[in-house]
């Protein structure tokens, strides 16, 4: 049995194109169900629903053979497990950019915070996020003094009630940071779907692993 763990929503719906395109059908609507293992029309393959930042603990640990988890998700889990110099990614096989699930990092704060200057003149930026790790090391290597406030959501709120100047969080459409007025001051990088192989596993389920890590590399190729 191969088990594959996707995260309800965005993930799950922009990886079914690619399950399709690989000949793959899920044969439960996780929107209708309250199943959290959905079978396929393979017998030897089975979807596991967890939260979008479990899959890489899932896959790194055996409960699942694969995954699709979002590169601020990889980002995040890489530096939080990789206080034991073992590296954060330590059985952790990531073979594929999906390409689906796509925004960007970026830094966001109120119309009338000077982000610019309060960076040129050195002054100590609160910042308030849910991705500590990455934020961490984007303001370190710019030199950049911050106070790190970690939230985990609605990172929106913070620098309108002031417990923050500014946020580090995802932006697709631009839509969220708009209605709250806020702009993005900054991009700090480009974000999209990994596929993630549990190393092991792919030593043990060789073939079939390999067959579907190409199939999906095949319809990543096919959608340009
Ligand atoms: O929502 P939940 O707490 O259950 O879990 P999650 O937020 O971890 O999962 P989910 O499904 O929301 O996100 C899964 C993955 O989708 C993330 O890890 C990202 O890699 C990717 N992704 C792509 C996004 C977005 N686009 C995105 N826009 N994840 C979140 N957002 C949020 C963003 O945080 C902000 O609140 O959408 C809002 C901004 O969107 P716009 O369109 O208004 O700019
Ligand atoms: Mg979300």
């Amino acid at each position: 049995m191969i088990t594959l763990a996707l995260s309800k929503g965005r993930i799950f719906d922009d990886s079914l194109p690619l399950l399709t395109a690989a000949g793959i059908e899920v044969l439960d609507d996780p929107e209708k169900s309250r199943k959290l293992i959905l079978a396929t029309n393979r017998p030897d393959l089975r979807v596991v629903l967890v939260r979008a930042t479990d899959v890489p603990t899932y896959v790194q640990h055996g409960g699942a053979d694969l995954g699709v988890a979002g590169l601020d998700v990889l980002l995040e889990h890489g530096a939080e497990h990789s206080a034991g110099g073992a590296g954060g990614h330590a059985g952790l096989y990531r073979p594929l950019d999906l390409r689906i699930a796509r925004c960007r990092m970026s830094v966001a704060a109120r119309e009338d915070f000077d982000y610019a200057s309060a960076v040129r003149q050195g002054s100590r930026i609160r910042v308030a996020t849910k991705y500590t790790q990455t934020a961490r090391q984007h303001f370190a290597a710019k030199g950049v003094h911050v106070d790190l406030i970690k939230l985990y959501g609605s990172m929106e709120l913070a620098p309108l009630t002031g417990l923050a100047d500014a946020i580090v969080d995802l932006v697709s459409t631009g839509s969220t940071l708009k209605a709250n007025r806020l702009v993005e001051v900054e991009r700090i990088m480009d974000i999209s779907s990994r596929l993630v192989v549990n190393a092991a596993a792919l030593k043990v389920k060789r073939e079939p692993l390999r067959a579907l890590i190409d199939a999906f590399e095949r319809a990543v190729e096919g959608r340009g």
